[in-house]
């Protein structure tokens, strides 16, 4: 049976992952952080099999001990303060966790595979936002990275240690760098959860309008259950290397809420969408559209999700939770 430790597995990317594996028949490990997180609960209600760990990337020391107890033949940093606009506010701190954190990491890595003889795997989760102002689309793996956030300073930093852990040290250490990708298990503060809720919200009644930032800008959006399958084929390749992840498509805000409101029968949004400086960003990224040929080819890997068949699924799933919450709030008697 292998041994699969995993930081981040409270978050979305983390939950999909931890599930594949554990269908895989892996012993999956994962590093939870804080004193009393409010998340465990949730972990071991939809995970129950999954062995908990506490420790933050932040911390050496808990990751070598997490590395004890784990004895793990496959890593997957997916650990990272990740909501963009967040990094503009707290960009020492997106500094240290995003980039130092992935540094404290590989260290462990490297220090348990002296110590104990194995050969850890190791995963690094970049991000397409490390093409920021693009220099080149659609954006591959050689493709300039220009970062226009904290975080994707933060998440060129990682990705960069990466590469020289594999080079320097000769760490079987991979990164994906993967574009925007979703699912109903999304933090409600991206694009995609706060435009499924709103909708779903507006169907039943709940409220008026939702108030969104930029609307022109294009992201390539897939489905995380279909990403976290990519991650871990890198993992069982003979040698480590660097791979885009994205579906080749790219759509606007704008397209995005056709479809959302599509969905619930409103075809048209305008006057239920209010424009509202407060969510515009310092620097955008304007543009983001992946060429993942190379995984196609080295991974055998393709996404299945189409951005109707995602965006539709994310409305329907909060149609659910609404529904669920309205039902509790009755049963309460509120
Ligand atoms: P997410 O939902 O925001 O999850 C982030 C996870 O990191 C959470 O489990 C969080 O724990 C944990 N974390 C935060 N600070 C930590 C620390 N100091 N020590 C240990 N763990 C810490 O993000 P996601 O969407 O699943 O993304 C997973 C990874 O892929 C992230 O590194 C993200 O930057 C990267 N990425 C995401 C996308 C995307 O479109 N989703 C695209 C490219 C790259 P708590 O739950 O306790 O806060
Ligand atoms: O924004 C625009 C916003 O916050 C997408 C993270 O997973 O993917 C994610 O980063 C776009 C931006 O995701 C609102 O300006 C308009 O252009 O959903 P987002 P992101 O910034 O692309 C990358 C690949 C990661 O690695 C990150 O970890 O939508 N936008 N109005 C808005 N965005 C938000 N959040 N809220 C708005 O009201």
């Amino acid at each position: 049976m292998k041994r699969a430790l995993i930081t981040g597995v409270t978050g979305q990317d983390g939950l999909y992952l931890a599930e594949l594996l554990l269908e895989k028949g892996y012993e999956v490990y994962g590093l939870v952080r804080g004193q009393n997180n409010p998340k465990i609960p949730m972990l071991r209600r939809i995970l129950p099999d999954v062995h908990i760990l506490t420790g933050d990337i932040l911390d050496l020391s808990s990751l070598m001990r997490a590395f004890a107890a784990s004895r793990p033949d496959e890593v997957y940093n997916l650990g990272a303060i990740s909501y963009v606009a967040y990094s503009w506010e707290n960009a020492r701190l997106t500094t240290d966790v995003t980039g130092g954190g992935v540094l404290n990491i590989l260290e462990a890595t490297r220090l348990y595979r002296d110590s104990s003889g194995t050969e850890p795997r190791f995963y690094q989760a970049s991000s397409s936002e490390m093409f920021g102002k693009v220099q080149e689309t659609p954006q591959r793996e050689s493709t300039l990275l220009w970062p226009r956030s904290p975080y994707g300073v933060a998440k060129v930093y990682g990705h960069y240690m990466t590469i020289n852990y594999r080079e320097s040290y000769d760490l079987h250490a991979s990164s994906g760098i993967l574009f925007n990708h979703e699912s109903p298990r999304r933090g409600p503060e991206f694009v995609t959860r706060k435009v499924s809720t709103a909708v779903a919200r507006i169907a039943l009644g709940l409220q008026d309008s939702v108030a969104l930032g930029n609307l022109d800008a294009k992201r390539d959006w897939g489905f995380a259950g279909d990403y976290v399958e990519a991650m871990w084929l890198m993992l069982q390749q003979d040698k480590a290397d660097d791979y885009v992840i994205s579906t080749g498509e790219t759509h606007t805000i704008r397209e995005l809420l056709d479809v959302a409101f599509g969905a619930v029968g409103i075809d048209d949004w305008s006057s239920r969408v209010k424009v509202d400086e407060r969510f515009m960003r310092p620097a955008e990224v304007d543009l983001l559209i992946g060429d993942s040929s190379k995984a196609h080819e080295v991974l055998g890997w393709k996404p299945r999700v189409s951005f109707e068949e995602l965006v539709t699924m994310m409305v329907e799933s909060d149609l659910v939770e609404q529904k669920a919450r309205i039902d509790g709030r009755n049963r309460d008697g509120h």
